[in-house]
């Protein structure tokens, strides 16, 4: 592989090294151990979010084969709930949250046209004490009953319910491994969030005024206020747990007087907000793919900004819709009901205005316009099926039931997975300079998008025929057995999709086609300096003077400059 120079404007060529980077392996393992450039930490956090994404589905299979037939013993009852314990855990602490914060390290400062992020020694750390978070986790099965007995983990559920995670009912030290991996986990989440509020807001070069921030680092910044707000909470209640267990203090056990509802409202105050901060950056690369593949701008950026707060506000108050089974007041039932279908308000905005964008657009059919499309539909069927769930006696049916899966899963893999994917296939050519294969990227789509279906579609079945989450087998009798086997052939084509995806992505790295600078005609400015980028991201620092600068520079004669 060549060295290749580009053009970047105003005249100005720039010199990328394509070569895999000079000297020993070991210089280079120092130089990625030690760096501080926002890229790389960009692409270690996505890297180290895949390999989970791959142990995570590995889990999911292993609990899909389980149930694949009423009384299957594959996995005794203490395996599987080990399974669907650290399965949930960590598609959402060290998939979700890492990827994310991975492509906000790698765009929001190139989309902002700095330099680099405002606090890149934090970012570093940041980074590191995740990953730490990641490795102590696992560590679990090893260490959870000492080294002598390995195969244990964590065996509490994803939200770890007061009073079960207790001393007297939690022997051993999975429990403490998972409550030490989640305070670290949220430590570097705290330290990311800071860090890329401080950056958005101080860090934009000149001429980009807030109204002119391209809707990606806006609805970044938003996530990070959410993650200040949501993530403190839930290391609080970590560090509370960790002194019932190993101090006597009594804050979640019932028997000497504490409240293992004070548990269930720090965790889902923390809970809920979490869904959002998952979904903001997944609205963030629609707000940015949508209109490139449509060749229309943005329908109605200032409302689209105005949504995305609104949406960060609501979620903040609504967490008790995860505990209406618990007992409360009517009053509470009421105002939780309300509050979480007030959200259906901002999130239509922003669903019309992404209809609104395409309607009338050129539209091109590349992998990421359809998994940005397929997305649109999911997160519509994810939030009706949400709403159901919002009328409280609706829910004291349904609640812990497949029903309650089924949801949450339309919106974690329906939406947030399907954007990730789109995200990949879209920024994967400025990470790496190489084009994603299409045709694998076809195959990718088309069985992910059948396997998605097939198994959460059905599966919201059992859980109206009364089915309950997290049981390790059930009867032949109930209704359930066919409904079941279709879920997990389901979920295995969704496996052979995300095969096609690995294979691609290392394919391409070695053999895809060069992508140069801007290859899909866009308009933000990380397209507007090599691929990949230099160290320093821009050799000229760039100046703004509209939403769409990239637009005004290949546009002379009808720059959106002029309408401002
Ligand atoms: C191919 C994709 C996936 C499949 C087939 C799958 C399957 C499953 C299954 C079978 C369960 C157990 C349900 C139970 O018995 O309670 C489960 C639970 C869960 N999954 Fe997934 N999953 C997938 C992807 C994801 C993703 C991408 C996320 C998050 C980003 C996620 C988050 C969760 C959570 C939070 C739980 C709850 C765990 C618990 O009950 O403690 N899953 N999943
Ligand atoms: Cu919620």
């Amino acid at each position: 592989m060549a060295d290749q120079s580009y053009p970047v404007g105003q005249g100005v060529e720039v010199t990328v090294e394509r070569s895999p980077a000079r000297g020993t392996w070991l210089e280079v393992v120092h130089d990625w151990i030690t760096t501080v450039d926002h890229k790389k930490l960009g692409i270690m956090y996505i890297a180290y979010a895949l390999v989970f994404l791959l142990v995570a589905g590995f889990e999911a299979m292993l609990i899909r084969i389980q149930l694949i037939k009423p009384h299957n013993d594959f996995l005794s009852p203490y395996t599987f709930n080990r399974m669907f314990t650290m399965h949930g855990t960590t598609m959402v602490f060290l998939v979700g949250m890492p990827i994310l914060f991975g492509f906000g390290n790698y765009l929001v400062p190139l989309m902002i046209g700095a330099r680099d992020m405002a606090f890149p020694r934090l970012n570093a750390f940041s980074f590191w004490i995740s990953s730490f978070a990641g490795l102590l986790l696992y560590y679990s099965f090893i260490g959870g009953v000492g080294l002598s007995g390995t195969g244990s983990a964590p065996d509490i559920a994803w939200f770890a319910y007061a009073p079960l995670t207790e001393k007297a009912f939690s022997p051993g030290h999975t429990t403490d491994y998972w409550a030490i991996a989640i305070l670290a986990n949220g430590i570097g989440s705290i330290g990311t969030a800071i860090n890329i509020i401080a950056t958005v807001f101080c860090m934009r070069c000149k001429g980009m005024t807030l109204s002119r921030i391209p809707l990606l680092p806006w609805l970044y910044a938003t996530m990070s206020f959410l993650v200040l707000v949501a993530v403190s909470p839930l290391t609080a209640c970590q560090a509370m747990l960790l002194l019932d267990r190993y101090l006597g203090a009594h804050f979640f056990d019932t028997q000497a007087g504490g409240s293992a509802i004070l548990w269930a409202h720090f965790f889902w105050i923390f809970g809920h907000p979490e869904v959002y901060v998952l979904v903001l950056p997944a609205f963030a690369f629609a707000n940015e793919i949508i209109p490139v593949f449509s060749r229309k701008a943005i329908f109605g950026y200032p409302a689209m900004v105005a949504a995305s707060v609104g949406i960060g506000f609501i979620s903040l108050g609504v967490w008790a819709h995860h505990m209406f089974t618990i007992g409360m007041t009517s009053f509470g039932n009421a105002f939780f009901t309300l509050s979480t279908m007030l959200v259906s308000i901002p999130t239509g905005i922003k669903t019309f205005n992404w209809l609104a964008t395409i309607w009338g657009g050129k539209i091109r059919f590349e992998t990421p316009m359809l998994f940005s499309i397929a997305f649109l539909f999911q997160w519509v069927i994810a939030g009706l099926t949400g709403i159901m769930l919002s009328v409280s006696a609706w829910n004291w049916q349904l609640h812990n039931s497949y029903f309650v899966v089924a949801h949450f899963h339309y919106v974690l893999v329906g939406a947030i997975v399907f954007m990730i994917f789109a995200a990949i296939y879209y920024w994967y050519p400025k990470i790496t300079g190489r084009m994603l294969d299409e045709t694998l990227g076809n195959w990718h789509f088309w069985l992910m998008v059948i396997g998605f279906h097939v198994t959460f579609d059905v599966m919201h079945f059992p859980g109206l025929l009364g089915m309950p989450r997290q049981i390790y087998t059930y009867e032949p009798d109930r209704g359930w057995n066919t409904l079941n086997f279709i879920v997990s052939i389901g979920g295995f084509i969704q496996a052979i999709a995300i095969l096609i995806f690995v294979y691609n992505m290392v394919h391409s790295y070695f053999r895809g086609d060069d992508a140069g600078p801007d290859p899909w005609d866009a308009w933000t400015l990380e397209w507007a300096t090599a691929s990949p980028p230099p160290v320093y991201n821009f050799a000229i620092e760039p100046e703004v003077a509209s939403r769409r600068p990239l637009w005004d520079r290949k546009h002379p004669e009808d720059p959106d400059s002029a309408f401002e």
